[in-house]
């Protein structure tokens, strides 16, 4: 079989962006290689699909067993690979759990990027390199909505990790001319996303509610609010930023704001129930500190590579309600 010229590496390739981010490259044609992590379980249940699909893995489809603690290990997959793209997706996302676990947030998130950044700077052949940085860099936000060039105000361990990586990319960018580009993208949702993030967390009770297996569902913050977009779309915004022939970064965002109640209101809305008699606040959920004000502005993004946000807020909801369903019936 002949391969693919475009060989694609992703460091996270079983997160919710990586296992989105595969089919579409696979779908391109690409040759896909990604990074896991020994764990004593093998469930990678979003990639599962592609890794029992016999024409793909083992042929334009590979793993890795690597962490990004180890940079001997990083190092000897990036040149056995010889990636012409890179996508480093991985890391602690979860902002809240941040807070609990800085350090190894910081490390995983901050430090990684920088070992992998050094490990692409010493490749004999450039590779594209893409971060996921995050809203989460902006966090206590001077303005609104936030450009590429709202100085950075993290209100996080989690943004204060990702504010660092960001302006290491911009730095190695500048200073070795490497091909790297910052994706700063805010809050992104599909049916694949962690069941610990509030938009699945809410999908999830309000289709288990729905379905007679729990009676109540507690959450934090009812009033935060947040730029949803979807997943699938946003990988795309991924892929297009390392096609075009200068590196640069970008927002990637709806440009409106939900909060976490109309989330919740128009989730039980599609099961058809009142929200008000199952939704419990516990404050354990609380954040020490929330941003304020993220919302995104997608104009550069959308000028220069000609992405914008598919799809709305109800689309999504409902999206992400039906999958639930869907899957509590399915096992019945
Ligand atoms: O779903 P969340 O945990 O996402 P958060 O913190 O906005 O972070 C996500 O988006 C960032 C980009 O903007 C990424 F960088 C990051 O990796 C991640 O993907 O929380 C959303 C909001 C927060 O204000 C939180 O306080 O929902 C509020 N919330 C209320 N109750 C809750 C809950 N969040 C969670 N996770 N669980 C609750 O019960």
């Amino acid at each position: 079989m002949k391969e693919s010229k475009k060989v694609a590496l992703i460091t996270g390739i079983t997160g919710q962006d990586g296992s989105y981010l595969s089919e579409l490259l696979l779908k391109k044609d690409y040759t896909v290689h990604g990074i896991v992590r020994r764990t004593s379980n093998l469930l990678r249940s979003r990639i599962e699909h592609l890794r029992r699909d016999e024409k793909l893995y083992g042929r334009r489809l590979f793993l890795h067993y690597g962490d990004l603690s180890d940079s001997t290990t990083l190092r000897r997959i990036i040149s056995e690979v010889s990636p012409t793209e890179m996508y480093h997706l991985a890391g602690q996302s979860h902002v809240g759990l941040s807070f609990e676990i800085p350090e190894s947030t910081c490390e995983e998130t901050g430090m990684a990027t920088l070992r992998l950044l050094e490990i692409v700077r010493a490749q004999p052949s450039p590779v594209k390199f893409y971060h996921a940085s995050s809203a989460e860099i902006f966090g206590d936000a001077s303005a609104s909505p936030q450009t590429e060039n709202t100085p950075l105000r993290p209100t996080s361990p989690y943004g204060c990790a990702k504010a660092f990586a960001t302006q290491l990319a911009r730095v190695y960018r500048q200073s070795y001319g490497l091909f790297v580009c910052n994706g700063i993208l805010y809050n992104h949702e599909s049916p694949r996303r962690g069941e610990n993030f509030v938009t699945r967390k809410i999908a999830r009770g309000a289709a288990r509610i729905a379905r007679n297996l729990d009676d109540e569902l507690v959450l934090g913050n009812l009033e935060s609010r947040r730029d949803w977009g979807r997943a699938q779309d946003y990988v795309q915004a991924m892929w297009l930023m390392l096609q075009h022939q200068t590196a640069d970064d970008y927002v990637v965002a709806t440009g409106e704001t939900h909060s976490v109640r109309e989330f919740v209101d128009a989730a039980f809305a599609v099961v058809g129930l009142p929200w008000e008699k199952y939704v419990k606040h516990d404050s354990l959920f609380n954040r020490p500190t929330e941003p304020v004000r993220l919302v995104g502005c997608s104009e550069k993004i959308g000028k220069t590579l000609g992405w914008k946000p598919a799809g709305n807020f109800a689309q999504l909801v409902r999206e992400m309600v039906e999958a639930e369903l869907a899957a509590i019936d399915s096992r019945q």
